[in-house]
């Protein structure tokens, strides 16, 4: 017999893998039990710091990531970890080798780790990815870090689903000029300026250090850190900056603010997804159809249509 959502929600918080590989399944394949599962999260959701970490294929986040994983495990914290491909609909090569990377977590049960395409359409990202998240925190995370794999926009709109955002970049790879045209600077509590071992780590904080000081300086300044993430190097201070974030987060009020336009935006995400999809059973239905001959007759003016279609819809 199928698992009903509130049992399979009871079997993720007492600490059932599978359980938790479910319910984020129901959510990535936006199943019709989707909304009883939200219903029955809800109750346990709050508790998970989340970190997303973001940058340039190849940049560094997946071995950062699972240099945390071992922090956040040493300290015995649960972590749940979400590698979010924004570049292509389907689970790609790049997250193969995340996790092959991720390999020593692979056992630990006080670890959670899974994959998620995001649909690469609008609404896909929006709402399967904070669901996830809740399942995380539901299941008793207390850290989640969210890779995103891809770059742009998407990639920053992953970012907004974090409450503290790590930027990473390398020497060399002109990551800060890149950053600052996409906007990523403005989104970054953190930076992380990887591959230290390599030359050029010193110009490459230097020049983030100068851009930072020319834009708008908030309350939260945020640290330039740098890693060798291969060698474990400089995680301890990311950790430090971590934890640091998250308290000025709930000392400031930032993170109530935070989580309120996210949900917002969440709401708004499923409502228009709601609207649409009964927009087409209208137009299945005729009604558009019917609308249209008016207006064409010079019977109805389009802005009118549109509130009887609006009517016609959400009735
Ligand atoms: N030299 C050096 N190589 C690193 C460092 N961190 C990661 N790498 C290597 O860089 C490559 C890409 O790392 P990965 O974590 O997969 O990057 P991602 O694409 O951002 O997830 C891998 O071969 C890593 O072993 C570092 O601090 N120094
Ligand atoms: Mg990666």
């Amino acid at each position: 017999m199928r698992a009903t959502s509130a049992e399979l929600v009871e079997e993720a918080r007492a600490g059932d893998p599978r359980a938790v590989a479910r319910l984020i399944s129901l959510v990535e394949n936006a199943s019709p039990q989707l909304r009883e599962v939200a219903a029955a999260l809800m109750p346990h959701v709050g508790h998970a710091h989340v970190v997303g970490l973001t940058g340039s294929p190849g940049v560094g986040k997946s071995t950062s990531t699972a240099a945390l994983v071992a922090s956040y495990r040493s300290r015995g914290c649960r972590v749940g970890v979400l590698a979010v491909d924004t570049s292509s609909p389907f689970s790609g090569g790049a997250l193969l080798g995340d996790r092959v990377r991720m390999q020593d977590h692979a056992t630990d049960a006080g670890v959670y780790i899974r994959s998620m395409a995001s649909r690469g359409h609008l609404g896909g990202l929006s709402w399967s990815t904070p669901q996830a998240l809740r399942v995380l925190d539901a299941a008793g995370c207390d850290v989640v870090l969210v890779e995103t794999v891809g770059v742009g926009q998407a990639e920053v709109e992953v970012a907004s689903l974090a409450d503290t955002t790590v930027v990473l970049v390398a020497p060399g790879m002109g990551d800060g000029i890149q950053a600052a045209k996409a906007g990523i600077l403005e989104i970054a509590d953190v930076f992380v300026v990887n591959k230290a071992d390599r030359d050029g780590a010193d110009a490459t904080a230097r020049d983030l250090r100068n851009m930072l000081s020319l834009g708008e300086r908030g309350e939260w300044q945020p640290p330039i850190i740098k890693t060798v993430a291969s060698r474990g190097e400089g995680i301890d201070e990311v950790m430090t900056a971590l934890d640091r974030h998250r308290e000025w987060l709930v000392a400031s009020g930032r993170l109530d603010a935070k989580r309120r336009i996210r949900a917002a935006d969440e709401i708004e995400a499923i409502a228009v997804t709601a609207l649409r999809s009964r927009m087409g059973d209208v137009r299945g239905g005729g009604l558009l159809d019917e609308l249209a001959g008016r207006v064409v007759a010079g019977q109805l003016d389009p802005y009118a249509a549109a509130d009887e279609l609006i009517a016609g819809v959400t009735s």
